[in-house]
């Protein structure tokens, strides 16, 4: 494949945007190659700078469920953009988001719109400390929640791919707040708690985490959170960005049956557009100001655009038997990929929870940060970069999760398929 268009853009980018891009893990540091510029996509399939087409199981990181310019979606969107982009005052469409959200999440009975995900998990914990009264929170390593300080502490995704968990820039005394758990060790988190009784405002955790990979809950993982976060008043904060009107309409709070004190959304309910919300319960949302004295704001937030690209996207999540034929695919192509694997003698770990999925180079199955095995790292890249030249676009880390979409078609996964086979023979 010829990607001299691509290495051209990069090199000018790199003159101008730190790393020639504007988020980290974009950049294929960890992949050993050049990122490829992308010039467009629709359905299952993105077109990079040079004309290559790719089957895309990145979907811009999640929000993708329909596939790339789904009809109805770009309808609603230039309808929104005709009647103006941005008014900086209340619309009528963010109540139709909050409420086919309050839908699908019955523990959110109140909700406000942000502009990203970061925002909405930041914002959720100024919520909790301001309603608890308390100022240390809870997180688990390699779980990642966005780059707000607090949150940046042993995190996943792009902090994990460059072997930077805690970033510079956020100072000690504020770190100091942010209490480290390992995922899926009940007893530990209750350990933590104890020795730190009655100063945890919150415990925020991804119900999936899809920023180490992707890595499902053990049994009895959640529920067992959710009754020490009663028993202790600490509220738990479920950040469904990613698992969100993914993993089922409901989330993974519909699929584990486990609820959130407060929940944060983004990446789906945007429709590829720049939003975020977090919602829960109406005794703490209306600590929000203006009703209550915790602060957040936003000038674009409940942008139309982004209301619009939700609430079509939404509508079409809702049709009967959406969310079976996307575990149905997922399941197809995992299980190819294993077989193949199987069969080439390379050991792997595929995970996955719906439309959501990795695989790790290693026999062990990962239940937590820790149990990725060191190494592994660098034969994704060369699996990632065999991929990419048969036309195979995957999160360019070990650490991030492969997204389906209802785009992708039977012959788009066995494409994919045929492309491992070729793939595991490399490593
Ligand atoms: N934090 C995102 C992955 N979990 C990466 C976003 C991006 O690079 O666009």
């Amino acid at each position: 494949m010829n990607h001299q268009k691509s290495s051209e853009l990069f090199a000018k980018a790199k003159q101008i945007i730190p790393g020639g891009v504007n988020s980290p893990v974009r950049a294929f540091k960890s992949v050993g190659c050049d990122p490829i510029f992308i010039k467009s996509a629709s359905g299952s399939k993105i077109v990079d700078a040079d004309g290559n087409s790719y089957i895309d199981y990145v979907g811009s990181w999640g929000p993708m469920i329909l596939g790339h310019c789904h009809p109805k979606v770009v309808e609603a969107i230039q309808q929104a953009a005709k009647d103006g982009a941005s008014y900086g005052a209340p619309t009528e469409r963010e109540i139709i988001l909050a409420d086919m959200v309050r839908e699908a999440y019955p523990n959110i009975e109140m909700v406000r719109m942000v502009s990203s995900g970061t925002e909405a998990t930041m914002s959720a914990i100024r919520l909790a400390r301001g309603y608890t009264g308390r100022d240390k929170i809870l997180k688990y390593d390699g779980c990642y929640h966005g780059h707000a300080d607090s949150l940046l502490v042993k995190a996943g995704s792009g902090a994990a791919t460059f072997g930077v968990p805690t970033s510079p820039g956020v100072p000690a005394d504020f770190a100091k707040y942010t209490l480290t758990a390992t995922y899926n060790d009940l007893e530990e988190t209750k350990a933590l708690v104890a020795a730190n009784k009655g100063e945890i405002a919150c415990i925020i955790l991804e119900p999936i985490a899809g920023n180490m990979g992707c890595v499902a809950p053990r049994p009895g993982f959640l529920q067992g959170l959710r009754t020490l976060c009663d028993a202790e008043g600490i509220l738990l904060i479920i950040d469904e960005v990613m698992t969100g009107f993914r993993v089922a309409f409901g989330g993974a709070q519909e699929r584990f049956g486990v609820r959130g004190d407060l929940v944060c959304l983004g990446k789906i309910i945007g429709g590829g557009l720049p939003v975020g919300a977090f919602g829960g319960k109406r005794e703490i949302m209306e600590k929000l100001s203006p009703v209550g004295g915790v602060y957040q704001a936003g000038t674009l937030s409940g942008n139309p655009l982004a209301m619009s690209a939700g609430i079509a996207t939404l509508t079409l999540l809702k049709e009967k038997g959406f969310y079976d034929r996307i575990e149905e695919k997922s399941t197809y192509l995992c299980k190819g990929l294993a077989e193949e694997a199987k069969a080439a003698g390379v050991p792997t770990s595929l995970q996955r929870v719906g439309g959501m999925f990795c695989t790790y180079f290693q026999g062990q199955e990962v239940f937590n940060f820790a149990d990725v095995e060191p190494g592994t790292q660098a034969i994704f890249g060369k699996f990632f970069r065999s991929m990419l030249e048969s036309g195979v676009n995957l999160a360019p880390s070990q650490y991030e999760a492969g997204f389906m979409s209802i785009a992708h078609s039977t012959d788009d996964l066995d494409q994919t398929i045929a492309a491992a086979k070729k793939a595991y023979k490399t490593l």
